[in-house]
């Protein structure tokens, strides 16, 4: 069907300005207090501001995925690529997790009560390749990011499509984000839509202008 091989280029209505001006952060190293943090002691990681409203940040595109038009696909070093619906997803197995989110642009929000299919299951439902080691996402925005496997199926990542037992908004990325918690949140696509399983690493949008590969915030992996 022409929508599910539907691309997903980045559009040409993106804040330019907004893009910019966090490369520049990356290249000043904006916000390092080059100090660590233990995550078994201490809950905020370093350089860290706690907030209680959840900010929005984003390429300044929002896409509108309605319900029905949503696919996600599980492709690339699989024997069975994955390709739902939000109905077929919805059918899945779902859980619940609780967890923190550290932006790189310097808020944390803590326990945030989220409901999806954990990732995990969807990968191993693609049955991945022995030699798949990284993960690339492809978001309805254009937006990439990528990962290594083991990060993506840690128990506490999600296909999340509820937070707080209301469906994700659409400026939150809804109908369905990632939720990868331990890492920077810039590693948690909204309105995810392609899960690709890789032999070598691809490095997304932000990892490609100055961002951190890894982007552990316990170890102020910002920028690199
Ligand atoms: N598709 C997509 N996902 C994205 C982004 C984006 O621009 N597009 N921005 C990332 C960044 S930089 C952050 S901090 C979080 C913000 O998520 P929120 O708007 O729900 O707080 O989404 C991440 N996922
Ligand atoms: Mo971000």
């Amino acid at each position: 069907m022409a929508e599910d091989d539907e691309q997903v280029p980045l559009t040409g209505k993106l804040r330019d300005k907004l893009v910019e001006s966090k490369q520049a952060w990356a290249r000043e190293g904006r916000l390092l207090t080059g100090t660590h943090a233990d995550p078994a002691r201490d809950r905020l990681p370093p350089g860290q501001t706690l907030v209680k409203d959840w900010p929005v940040l984003d390429l300044g595109v929002q896409p509108e995925v309605t319900p029905d038009r949503w696919r996600l696909r599980v492709e690339g070093l699989v024997q069975a690529p994955v390709r739902l619906t939000l109905e077929e997803f919805m059918a899945l197995p779902q859980e619940e997790r609780v967890n923190d989110i550290h932006c790189v642009t310097q808020w944390s929000r803590y326990d945030n009560h989220w409901q999806g299919v954990p990732a995990r299951d969807l990968v191993a439902l693609a049955r991945p390749k022995d030699e798949a080691r990284f993960v690339s996402f492809t978001s309805y925005d254009g937006y990439t990011t990528n990962v290594p496997l083991e990060e993506f199926i840690r128990d506490e990542v999600l296909l999340a499509h509820s937070w707080e037992g209301a469906p994700l908004t659409r400026q939150h990325g809804g109908p369905v984000r990632v939720v990868l918690p331990r890492l920077y949140f810039w590693k948690s696509p909204k309105w995810v839509t392609r899960i690709e399983l890789l032999r070598d690493d691809r490095p997304g949008f932000w990892e490609v202008r100055g961002y951190h590969n890894n982007g552990d915030p316990w170890l102020e992996e910002r920028y690199g």
